[in-house]
């Protein structure tokens, strides 16, 4: 699937803005209809948003079930005679669409995009009514995870993961045109010797029939620097300027179907970033260079639109990561805006690129979460049909990002269950799956600290050891001389795996403006020392190649005694203020600032 785009033969039709809205706690509206007409008792809603805090409605902010949302189009009248595609960037976590009275497609899953071809059910220049039964609820067989538990006060929605449940149309939904003849899906798989770059193409066209793939590469000037035919091949790029953090230069590939007389029917364009990824040893390389990450695991959160795109926003953390010195972030934890992976890209910014798989892990509630008494990997919890979601989850992943230059490391899942025979059965095949999805990225998981070295069964799996660890915050806490200890105790045993470790969480609760002379939790100065801390550790070990502090700002959580007005990790604040750690990690990882 191609995301919709605007090119010589291709034309497409933002469906933002607002859209009529009916939550239905009862589940009626299907076996009524509620598509079939327009959408009764309704309220507006804003498309992209999660819904939760747009409203002034307890009721509304935690709801769970499912939820209708309903806006009418007018099809261009130009398009008569094209293949007309409904296509939505995602639905959290899963959504059924109508056109009309017209069941278009299914999707699972709240991060990946879904689309249908519409074309039997529209006419150029007529309305049509587009309906979307979106629904949030979790179970043992979603990704991520949950569960709804009867309580005396009625059904509540459980969940293992440390963000508010946020739903909705998250991103935008788009009407386009493309002619019949198309190219359908694209990859490309970029390498370099000496000066010279490469970049190999594989199309697939779908109705091609008398029609040839023709491609184009431009270079950021728009110079045509190598054309080739066919629906697979290899490209030479001489003088190749590579894609490098830092240094996002993308050249254009068109890909065009052309007939017999040349004209072109179908031309769509895709971003080349050509750079290499390997791990070698210890060491983790782009380019062939060893390569360090600096910067955060994030998450798409912000005050009222919960986890919706947002162009300002977007700019905006970048910014503050280019402020601060980061050079990467993991997209922690779910797939991303692709917005985000196309910035990253023009960028030069480095991503871990991570599924939804975030909560797998019974044990870790404990206290934090409520919902104890569950095995994490059994018939009726984690089960068969569980990992059959999460292998869909991580080949909808690579599909739509496997032509981000800015990708280079797969994260399937965050902190699940490891140290058990379960986790190694569930987990084996799941690293195949995202192997045989890419062969070109390393793969990983992220461990959590109830499975510490020597202990995970999964780790074996991974290409880089990414690992979330709080000394001196869950353990040792306030004690950061014992942490020193015992953190550095442990990395020296991943270390001797030989693997490229990257630290994809270290991090302390602290709430801005709040000081304090000695060290004390939640007191920006013992944020700055917690982090001190672990940069000493990370300095000493040679097989640490990366350094994500948690969190870049503070970000919603499910309500707990654990959290206050959400997890204050952030070195930014909700609405992106400087702790003090913020000017603490400028200094060290803008080494002249
Ligand atoms: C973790 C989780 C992350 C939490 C964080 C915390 O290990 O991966 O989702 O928010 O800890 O702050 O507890």
């Amino acid at each position: 699937m191609l995301r919709p785009q605007d090119t010589t033969s291709r034309e497409r039709k933002n469906l933002d803005g607002l859209w009529s809205f009916r939550l239905d706690a009862e589940a009626s509206g299907r076996d009524a209809r509620w598509y079939a007409a327009p959408l009764a008792d309704a309220r507006d809603m804003a498309v992209p948003a999660s819904f939760n805090d747009v409203v002034a409605d307890a009721a509304v902010k935690d709801y769970f079930g499912d939820i209708w949302y309903q806006r009418t189009v007018r099809v261009p009248r130009g398009w008569d005679g094209q293949r007309v595609v409904l296509h939505f960037e995602s639905a959290t976590h899963r959504a059924t669409v109508w056109v009309d009275d017209h069941e278009v497609v299914s999707h699972e899953g709240g991060y990946t995009p879904f689309e249908a071809d519409i074309t039997e059910f529209v006419t150029a220049g007529d309305e049509v009514r587009v309906t979307a039964l979106v629904n949030n609820t979790l179970s043992f067989q979603s990704i991520p995870p949950g569960v709804i538990e009867q309580r005396p006060s009625g059904p509540a929605q459980v969940y293992w993961h440390d963000f508010f449940n946020y739903a909705g149309l998250h991103r935008s939904v788009w009407l386009s045109a493309t002619p019949q003849a198309r190219i359908e899906d694209l990859t490309v798989v970029t390498g370099f010797a000496g000066s010279t770059g490469s970049v190999q193409w594989t199309a697939d066209a779908v109705d091609q029939d008398g029609l040839d793939v023709h491609v184009v590469l431009r270079d950021a000037a728009g110079e045509v620097v190598a054309e080739g035919d066919g629906p697979t091949g290899t490209l030479d790029v001489a003088d190749v300027h590579l894609w490098a953090p830092g240094d996002g230069y993308l050249y254009d590939l068109e890909v065009q179907l052309v007939d017999d007389g040349g004209e072109v029917r179908d031309s769509i364009h895709q971003n080349v970033g050509i750079r290499t990824v390997e791990v070698r040893g210890t060491e983790f390389l782009i380019n062939g260079e060893p390569f360090y990450f600096t910067g955060f695991g994030m998450h798409e959160d912000h005050a009222i639109i919960g986890k919706a795109h947002n162009n300002a926003h977007l700019v905006n953390d970048f910014e503050l990561l280019d402020w601060i010195g980061a050079n990467s972030f993991r997209t922690s934890h779910y797939p991303y805006s692709e917005d985000v992976l196309d910035y990253a890209d023009k960028h030069g910014i480095v991503v871990i690129d991570e599924t939804a798989a975030v909560g797998i892990n019974m044990g870790l509630g404990g206290g934090i979460f409520g919902g104890q008494g569950y095995t994490t990997y059994s018939p009726e919890t984690i089960n068969d049909a569980t990992q059959q979601v999460h292998a869909q989850a991580i080949r909808e992943l690579v599909a739509r990002d496997k032509n981000h230059p800015s990708v280079v490391v797969w994260s399937i899942a965050n902190e699940p269950e490891s140290d058990t025979q379960g986790a190694e059965d569930y987990f084996r095949p799941l690293f195949d799956v995202a192997r045989e999805a890419d062969p070109t990225r390393p793969v990983g998981f992220v461990n959590v600290m109830l499975a510490p070295h020597g202990t995970c069964r999964v780790s074996q799996f991974a290409d880089v050891l990414m690992l979330n660890r709080y000394y001196g915050w869950y353990v040792n806490t306030g004690d950061l001389a014992g942490a020193e200890i015992a953190w550095t105790e442990e990395l020296q045993g991943w270390a001797s795996e030989g693997k490229p470790i990257v630290i994809t969480e270290y991090g302390a609760d602290t709430l801005s403006g709040n000081h304090s002379l000695t060290p004390q939790p939640w007191s920006e100065e013992y944020q700055v020392d917690y982090l001190d801390m672990n940069h000493r550790v990370f300095d000493s070990i040679d097989a640490v190649v990366g350094e994500h502090v948690w969190n870049f700002a503070d970000f919603a959580t499910t309500s707990g005694i654990m959290r206050v007005d959400g997890n204050k990790k952030g070195a930014f604040t909700r609405d992106r203020r400087p702790k003090s750690a913020a000017f603490a990690l400028r200094r060290r990882w803008n080494k002249e600032a």
